[in-house]
């Protein structure tokens, strides 16, 4: 698909828009004659066109239920998705009978024959799917409500938007000096999509509504005043697609009449209408699809009927701004702002505007409280939103990264809560991949690989390539732990205990003595996608392993210890955590990315799996292991900046983590380029409707950006509170406002020429509260603010110690030259706010 060129010029909107009701009759309060632009604030996208294709339609969501809205003026058209509708049935990917060659393919390693590995690998696990087995099921869209408004065909005065700050999308155009509006949002309170269509005029709505889909098994028919579309989804490899959903669209008229032809609805002559569009599903749970989609539709529906547009609408922007308001941030703005947003991300690399880059970070947020509610999917590749039956890499969870990084700004941008359905699918896990440790690897535990789906398989996908990398489950549970740290909630730990005992468990049976060092070591694996040597992928040992098999032994310890449950389990482990690999510093001064020093300088892989050390895991500070900070900087500065659109956004963390925010915000504008066509694979960037490209759209990237963004304001993983580590040049001046760190401390910045003005921490759980700082500050209070004084006593910061890296002799010594730091302490108590200023 090619992305229409943008208009750079455009219309500006000179009419505001504003329709009440009086009397029974809709009204309008028009031609008010400010500029929009002015009034908007701060929170809005905004075009002066209809979207002329998918990536410039403007998303909505209520974590279940997904729409694009594409604003036409004759004909819109919403794009409807529901998460459960996923082609297949329930059931694991397991491949059996694979072990020998599993423990062939190891031996093979040991002895140095790396391509005799690959070989085996490839021809276990062929390319394509067995024929018994399956890679994984593809998330797929529901289908289309169109409205079609004839005589619309020549609008002024055109205006749409996305309103982040309500969660609502609005239309506005004149036809005839009669003023058009339309608003829609997908109810966070009430599980409908709604649209509402108002006028300035008495009796002049006119427009059909039908329903299309992409399905092959579908149909769509009208009955008791109601538009309705059922159908199946597809059936993929070994699978039959057993998903049935229904869509029913009921509007409600204000004057003017409904009537009926065997596909759709006309209204004609109506004031204003609501539209309610309900989707369910048969889909319970990942083994048992047995509701009934109708009655799940209806049941929403009849719930939604019970309250008129006013009441659904206040509800939901009630509901949505309770996530939303957690956080502010004002990096200032230009003339830019005023601009249509297409307009300002063409130009972005060119004319400042740093109001884009707060507004993307917000946008962020806007798509995982509309893609990611409790109680519903965690995002998949495209969030909540795809509109193909067959979407790149079938829309599902690839959790060599891409999930990993949709859940990075949950707990640090204050949306923990929205967490949650990412731990529902790693509890499932822990449940699933006991089949795949035990059938593939004869061990204990459980374990994923690179992929899974609705159906939480866990065996291998896309061959004895990419497919070979054990660790998926791994480095997801990662995210429990976080949350723990975050939110000090021991009740959840004690709940998900089991998940990180199975997670160590599986690693205490898989670890393998690799020949040289006697470390113990993952293999058969890999380091995410990359190859060394003759294009082998798979490996023993790579870094990234290493580091996560850290993670997860101590995590498991720390839990154990903290629960004061498992010691003896406890004890295994930290045996276990001796005899891992340290990390390694090779020839040309970069992290090693495997055991041994094969990195190429030219290497430009999206993929750079062994700095999960430095973000997100905190095994690499600059303060702890310089000389691994410094070589950890070296192999992204060889990586180089533009790649994939979530490459760039992992980079961004990166570079906050590597406390350089020049280089971050050098990343942010790679980013924030418009994107190039979806084909181009390789080179992301930043579509009009301010989506992420991989390309094509992936929404990882949007994402890793806002992590990146938190991360450069503020970073809790080394043992304090840094504040403002990795500010840019380019935003002397600014406030955030409800950033989350580790040990639940909500913090309020304000800064001034690039240093802190006040700084405000609230403390939800109480603890030591350690804050490192540039420059000194001071209490502006009654409380002890102390100069800090050894490891921070706070449990929730402590970092585990690593072993000493090894360092290749051919590798120069660089002098790391930090800027200065000041530590403090404060004791703090739950609920109670301390205020700082700069000295
Ligand atoms: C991995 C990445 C690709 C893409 C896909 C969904 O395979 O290497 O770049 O993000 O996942």
């Amino acid at each position: 698909m090619t992305r229409n060129k943008q208009s750079t010029t455009g219309n500006k909107r000179n009419a505001m828009w504003n329709a009440g009701k009086t009397l029974g009759v809709v009204v309008i309060l028009l031609a008010l004659n400010i500029d929009k632009t002015v009034a908007q604030s701060n929170y809005t996208l905004w075009y002066d066109k209809p979207a002329a294709n998918w990536n410039e339609a403007l998303p909505i969501g209520n974590g279940r239920l997904a729409s694009m809205v594409f604003g036409g003026a004759a004909e819109e058209r919403l794009q409807l998705n529901e998460e459960s509708v996923w082609a297949g049935e329930p059931g694991n990917n397991i491949i059996k009978g694979v072990y020998d060659s599993i423990v062939q393919i190891r031996k093979f390693l040991f002895e140095e024959k790396y391509k005799d590995a690959q070989d085996l690998s490839n021809r276990t696990f062929p390319r394509q799917a067995p024929k018994d087995g399956n890679y994984g099921m593809q998330y797929q869209p529901v289908g289309n409500l169109i409205i079609h408004f004839s005589g619309h065909e020549n609008a002024t005065k055109y205006y749409r938007d996305l309103d982040i700050q309500h969660a609502l999308a609005s239309v506005t155009y004149e036809i005839d000096g009669v003023s058009f509006k339309r608003e829609m949002f997908a109810s966070l309170t009430d599980g409908v999509i709604i649209v509402r269509l108002t006028a300035s005029k008495p009796k002049s709505i006119n427009c059909t509504l039908s329903l299309n889909t992409p399905h092959k098994v579908s149909q769509v028919k009208v009955k008791n005043d109601e538009l309705i579309l059922t159908g199946m989804t597809s059936s993929v490899d070994n699978k039959q697609g057993k998903v049935s959903f229904e869509t029913q669209v009921l509007p409600k008229v204000e004057g003017g009449k409904v009537s009926m032809t065997d596909t759709s609805l006309v209204l004609t002559g109506v004031d204003a209408a609501t539209i309610y569009i309900s989707i369910g599903t048969n889909f319970k749970n990942y083994h048992d699809i047995s509701g009934n989609a109708s009655a799940v539709t209806s049941g929403y529906l009849a719930n939604a009927l019970t309250k008129n547009y006013d009441a659904l609408k206040t509800a939901h922007i009630n509901k949505y701004s309770s996530f939303f308001d957690r956080v502010s941030l004002d990096l200032g703005s230009t003339a830019q702002s005023k601009k249509p947003t297409n307009v300002r991300v063409a130009e972005f690399n060119s004319i400042p505007d740093p109001q884009l880059a707060a507004l993307y970070f917000q946008f962020g947020r806007y798509l995982l409280i509309s893609g990611s509610q409790p109680g519903t999917a965690p995002t998949t590749l495209q969030g909540k939103w795809n509109d193909k039956l067959n979407p790149a890499w079938d829309s599902k969870y690839t959790i060599n990264i891409n999930t990993e990084m949709n859940y990075w700004p949950a707990e640090p941008t204050n949306l923990s809560e929205l967490h949650q359905p990412l731990f529902d699918l790693i509890k499932d896990l822990s449940v699933t991949g006991k089949e795949s440790a035990s059938e593939m690897y004869h061990a204990r535990g459980w374990n994923a690989h690179h992929n899974t789906d609705q159906w939480r398989i866990t065996g291998p996908v896309d061959g004895g390539f990419y497919g070979m990398w054990p660790m998926g489950g791994a480095w997801l549970t990662q995210h429990l732990w976080y949350h723990y740290l975050y939110t000090g909630d021991k009740d959840f730990l004690t709940n998900v205990y089991p998940v990180l005992k199975g997670a160590a468990m599986f690693f205490v049976d898989v670890l393998q003595e690799e020949p040289t060092h006697k470390w113990m070591v993952v293999a058969p694996s890999m380091s995410p996608e990359n190859t060394y040597g003759k294009s082998v992928g798979v490996t023993a040992g790579g870094t990234m392993d290493n580091q996560l098999v850290f993670d997860v032994l101590s995590n498991a310890i720390h839990a154990a210890n903290t629960l004061n449950t498992d010691n003896a389990f406890a004890d295994t482990l930290k045996t276990m955590i001796k005899r891992l690999p340290p990390m390694q510093v090779g020839q040309y001064g970069q992290l090693q990315e495997w055991l041994k020093d094969w990195d190429r300088k030219d290497d430009k892989h999206r993929h750079i799996s062994h700095l999960y050390g430095l973000f997100p895991s905190n095994q690499i500070s600059p303060y702890r292991n310089p000389q691994l900070f410094n070589a950890a900087r070296q192999s992204l500065v060889y990586r180089g900046d533009k790649s994939t659109g979530w490459s760039m956004g992992w980079k961004v963390n990166w570079w906050a983590r590597l406390l350089d925010g020049n280089r971050a915000y050098k990343l942010i504008a790679d980013q924030l380029s418009p994107a190039p066509v979806e084909t181009t694979g390789q080179n992301g960037g930043t579509y009009p409707n301010l989506f992420d490209a991989h390309p094509p759209f992936q929404i990882d990237g949007n994402f890793g950006c806002v992590s990146g963004i938190s991360e450069m304001l503020v970073q809790s993983q080394d043992g304090a509170i840094h504040v403002l580590p990795a500010l840019p040049d380019v935003w002397p001046n600014g406030t955030v406002k409800g950033l989350v760190t580790r040990g639940g401390f909500v913090v309020d910045i304000s800064w001034k020429n690039g240093k802190i003005n006040t700084l405000k921490v609230t403390s939800k759980i109480g603890g030591n509260c350690r804050l490192r700082v540039y420059d000194e500050i001071v209490a502006d209070g009654k409380f002890k603010l102390g100069k800090a004084n050894g490891e921070n006593k706070n449990p929730l910061f402590e970092v585990e110690p690593i072993k000493q890296p090894l360092v290749s002799e051919k590798a120069t010594q660089i002098d790391l030259k930090l800027k200065k730091t000041f530590e403090y302490d404060v004791a703090t108590e739950p609920g109670k706010t301390y205020l700082f200023k700069a000295q």
